[in-house]
């Protein structure tokens, strides 16, 4: 028994969580928590974006002119441009409306989504921020489970390429959600902690 745990270990593969910044992260590929449009906005999008340079953003349109708007729950992937990590998926959270317009199955999608594109490229490693938990207003107690149960989930699937998923949180209080979160998921699904 942990008291409160930061790793979970499923299969072959380990999800930690970590407190810092997504741009500054050496995994394949970081996840962007985007908006339809994929042109970019404030959060941590802005932060990617800036981090990234503009071949993001030039991929980005490509898509856009190609397939039209990214919908709710769905991911692409680009190129990392200048950041450490090879390629940005990006998807698009829900907007939070109180929860009974299908917020936590399209949350749980945008990180399904995401991790099938990652397991499609092959990747190995990936880093998540809090999808829809900033501007998009989503209750971090309700995200953060939600977002654990589909990280181990997909985890689990033994066919995937993915070793390494990490949850990198911006604030002391998200971390603090999550690191409840996978202790209690973690416990109730058997998996070993740390
Ligand atoms: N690294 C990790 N997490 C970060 C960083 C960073 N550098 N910067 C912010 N966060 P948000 P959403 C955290 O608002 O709720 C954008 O304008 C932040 O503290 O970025 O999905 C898009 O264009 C919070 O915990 O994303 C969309 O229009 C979490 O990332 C809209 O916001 C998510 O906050 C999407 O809203």
């Amino acid at each position: 028994m942990v008291n409160q745990a930061t790793e979970v270990t499923i299969n072959q593969a380990k999800l930690r969580i970590i407190q810092g910044d997504i741009t500054r992260q050496g995994t394949d590929a970081i996840v962007n928590a985007a908006n339809s449009s994929l042109m970019g906005g404030g959060g941590v999008d802005g932060a990617i974006h800036r981090a990234g340079g503009p071949a993001i953003l030039d991929e980005c349109k490509q898509i856009v002119a190609r397939q039209g708007q990214l919908p709710t729950g769905k991911a692409v992937i680009t190129t990392g441009g200048n950041l450490k990590a090879k390629y940005v998926i990006h998807t698009v959270g829900p907007i939070w409306h109180g929860g009974n317009k299908g917020e936590p199955e399209l949350l749980a999608s945008a990180y399904k989504e995401s991790l099938k594109l990652a397991a499609e490229n092959n990747l190995n490693s990936i880093a998540f921020p809090s999808i829809s938990t900033g501007a998009y207003g989503y209750p971090v107690s309700q995200a953060s489970k939600i977002a654990i149960n589909a990280v181990i989930t997909l985890l689990s699937h033994s066919t995937t390429s993915l070793r390494e998923a990490v949850f990198v949180l911006f604030d002391s209080q998200t971390f603090a959600a999550y690191a409840s979160a996978l202790t209690d998921i973690g416990e109730e699904r058997g998996l070993p902690l740390s």
